[in-house]
């Protein structure tokens, strides 16, 4: 088993409902085990301005599945859920990241992990920190100390765990 942790994020069709949607179907998969969810935020968009606000939200869960097929299966979630991805950080539907695979390092043509730009996103970090502040990213630094590295003032609490 594996420990994974991934980020949420919506920005179009009702995103909360999205998100719920997805945590639900995530936790009733038979493939992912223990799972435990971050509170769910509200953000700006990073990136063009010219979107609606995000929602974004963290998950933990211990798999069996490898890195692939789990992105495989975060991938099927996302198409379930009908996204549409008009252009690069552009608004959606639903977005799944797999932001950590156990302590791996992964370098595939489809899969980058930890995920690139994880470090410098309030709205991954912020999430990750309600579910492990203490744990040690690719920089080599807690996950606590990052967060006091970002700026999280657009970051609001929409449901708390
Ligand atoms: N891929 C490689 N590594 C990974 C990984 N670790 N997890 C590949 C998931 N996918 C990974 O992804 C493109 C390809 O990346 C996939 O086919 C997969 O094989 P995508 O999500 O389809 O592409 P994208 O959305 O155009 O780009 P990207 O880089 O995934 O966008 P991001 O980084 O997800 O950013 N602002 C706020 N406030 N909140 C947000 O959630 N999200 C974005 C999108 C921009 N601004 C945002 C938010
Ligand atoms: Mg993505």
């Amino acid at each position: 088993m594996t420990t994974a942790y991934i980020g949420l994020g919506s920005n179009l069709e009702k995103p909360l409902e999205q998100i719920r949607r997805a945590i639900k179907t995530l936790s009733q998969h038979p493939s992912l085990h223990n799972i435990s969810v971050s509170n769910i935020y509200g953000s700006k968009p990073v990136g063009p301005q010219d979107q609606p606000d995000y929602v974004n939200a963290a998950a933990r869960f211990d798999t069996a599945l490898s890195s692939i097929a789990l992105l495989d299966l975060l991938q099927g979630i996302e198409q379930d859920h009908q996204r549409v991805r008009e252009r690069h950080w552009g608004p959606r539907t639903l977005d799944l990241d797999l932001l950590l695979y156990g302590n791996e390092q992964i370098d595939l043509p489809r899969l980058t992990v930890p995920h690139p730009f994880m470090l410098e996103r309030g709205f991954v970090i912020q999430p990750l920190h309600d579910l492990a502040p203490d744990i040690l990213l690719a920089n080599g630094t807690t996950v606590t100390e990052q967060l006091h590295q970002l700026d999280t003032s657009d970051l609001v609490i929409i449901t708390e765990e």
